[in-house]
């Protein structure tokens, strides 16, 4: 039973580690010098993998992502293996990192930490008034497994939250939004906007200057999706106008950002290289064994993605 590791981030040896102490049987190959015989590869581990490249393997059972998100897979610009499970990462630890990324730069913008360092940089003792947290409105693109624990998160903290999904949600103390032609209500309502969607054909380019529009002047956004949910030149034009007052970016269309990319330096803009959350492979290589368990006794495994939905 052989497992391929083909990533474009190097955490191959942690991996190892953990899914061979929990599946000693399991042979973990390492792409490209371990490959061997592909078609003795039975499963795939992967983030980015080339275009196409899965095509090789004609016994593979199931393709597990490296992380929460598959665009990297679906997205990738080459044929994919057909009727092959793709699966991806549901993990404690990842949803809560990103939640607590979520809530601190949410906080950040809500109490203007962003106006006292500009302040102390100017050594200005200045005071501000701020809102009750139920006065402020935080609005959450993607009820999914992250989004909905944001929601959570918030909803307990005392906020006026809500989301939007595809399908209708209950979770208390959250208003559900959902579908294509509540988007601009909600959007109306979002005095933070957190955007926590999969990146698909529907979501690309969500964030365009008509969605910005949409938002409440002065309203702050943050994203730690996927950096092409945003249009840059839509969104650096709505910071520069005080349409939008801040943002929060973990994720660009392109990464690593370009150093002469004018996030960096815009003064109303927070960039972070992609840390929102991460994968731990101690606690995420647990889903994979299990899962891969699962697949050795002829059962389905869980968190298979919906191909046609891309998410
Ligand atoms: P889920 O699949 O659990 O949730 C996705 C949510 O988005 C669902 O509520 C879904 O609605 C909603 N959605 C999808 N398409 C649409 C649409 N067209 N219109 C309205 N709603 C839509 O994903 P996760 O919460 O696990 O992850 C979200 C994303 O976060 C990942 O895809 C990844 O890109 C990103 N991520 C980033 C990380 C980082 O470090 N920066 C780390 C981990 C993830 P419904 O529930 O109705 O289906
Ligand atoms: C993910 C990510 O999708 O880290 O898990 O971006």
């Amino acid at each position: 039973m052989a497992l391929l590791f083909m990533s474009t981030f190097d955490k191959s040896e942690d991996w190892r580690r953990a899914l061979t102490d929990a599946l000693p049987e399991l042979e973990f190959r390492k792409f490209p010098d371990e490959t061997g015989d592909p078609a003795e590869v039975d499963f795939a581990l992967v983030w980015r993998p080339k275009p196409g490249a899965l095509l090789a393997y004609p016994n593979l059972k199931t393709i597990f992502s490296l992380g929460a998100g598959v665009d990297h897979i679906l997205l990738g610009g080459g044929d994919l293996p057909k009727d092959v499970p793709i699966v991806r990462l549901i993990d404690a630890a990842l949803t809560s990192d990103m939640t607590q990324y979520v809530v601190h730069w949410a906080l950040h913008f809500h109490r203007s930490f962003q106006i006292y360092q500009a302040a102390q940089a100017e050594a200005r003792w200045t005071r501000l008034p701020y809102p009750a947290a139920g006065e402020r409105r935080i609005g959450i693109l993607g009820l999914g497994v992250l989004g909905s624990d944001a929601a959570r998160a918030f909803a307990a903290m005392g906020f006026d939250v809500a989301g939007w999904s595809r399908s209708p949600k209950v979770i208390d103390g959250v208003t559900s939004f959902h579908g294509a032609d509540r988007l601009t209500k909600f959007l109306a309502r979002s005095d933070i906007l957190i955007c926590l969607l999969p990146l698909t054909p529907d979501t690309q380019g969500l964030l365009n200057d008509e969605r910005l529009a949409a938002l409440p002047r002065g309203a702050f956004v943050i994203n730690p999706a996927r950096g092409a949910h945003v249009v840059d030149a839509d969104l650096l034009a709505a910071l520069d106008s005080g349409q939008i007052d801040g943002a929060a970016l973990d994720v660009f269309a392109r990464e690593p950002l370009a150093s002469d990319h004018p996030f960096w330096r815009h003064p109303k803009v927070i960039v972070t290289p992609h840390i929102a959350s991460h994968t731990t492979p101690r606690s995420a290589a647990a889903q994979v064994a299990a899962n891969i368990q699962r697949i050795r006794r002829g059962e389905e495994p869980e968190n298979q993605v919906d191909r046609a939905r891309m998410y």
